[in-house]
């Protein structure tokens, strides 16, 4: 059954981790309170890639966390991921909403209003919407304005989740607009203690109504 909890959304980057430290911070940003986890990775192999998705896998199944699977949906396929993400440059969204099939989670990138709108008719199920801030993660992205991202988030009737650059210190910004949830990399993957870092950034957005 298809059923996501978009609000804490955590992107993985596995660059500079040895894979026992890689696999301890993801588990602990899932104890901190991750509610969907995305694993992204640019540089494996296919096999590589199949070996460390099994990986992560097994450990968000643990903590009952989706994993959905950065562009490859062979990849998502081959270890029955819960979805997958495709950008602007990915695999068609109603190719890989054939190939994943209905109960399956299909993620897309969007930046603009018809964008949005298109993503939706081909199959999507939610929208990442950035960067909203510069971000220091390897991603081919331009700024997306608050504005829009209000307007894309009325636009739709699915999900949508403000990313790029966010963490507890400037996610006020998106006071007042009805995302589904707030999405990054860095702020957890990169912090001293992933799960306090994911258990402050879910507060934070807590207390100011966006989540
Ligand atoms: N798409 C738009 S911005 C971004 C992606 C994948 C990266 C976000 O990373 P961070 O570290 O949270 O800024
Ligand atoms: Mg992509």
């Amino acid at each position: 059954m298809k059923k996501f909890d978009p609000s804490l959304y955590f992107i993985t980057d596995s660059t500079g981790y040895t894979e026992e430290e890689f696999l301890y911070r993801i588990e602990r940003a899932l104890i901190g309170g991750v509610t969907l986890l995305q694993l992204r990775e640019k540089n494996k192999s296919t096999r590589e890639y199949i070996r460390l998705a099994e990986k992560v896998h097994t450990i968000a199944k643990r903590y009952n966390v989706p994993l959905i699977i950065d562009d490859r949906v062979d990849v998502a396929l081959a270890i029955d991921a819960e979805g997958v993400h495709v950008g602007a440059e990915d695999m068609p969204i109603a190719t890989a909403r054939k190939l994943m099939g209905d109960d399956k989670i299909v993620g897309a990138t969007a930046k603009t209003v018809p964008w949005a709108k298109e993503a939706y008719e081909q199959g999507a199920d939610y929208l990442g919407v950035g960067a909203i801030y510069p971000t220091t993660t390897k991603v081919k992205t331009v700024l997306t304005s608050t504005d829009t991202l209000r307007d894309i988030c009325n636009a739709v009737p699915i999900p949508a989740n403000a990313i790029g650059g966010l963490n507890k210190d400037n996610i006020d910004v998106l006071a007042g607009i009805p995302i589904a949830g707030i999405c990054v990399v860095s702020a957890i993957m990169k912090a001293d203690d992933p799960g306090t870092a994911a258990e402050e950034l879910k507060a934070r957005a807590q207390k100011l109504g966006l989540i």
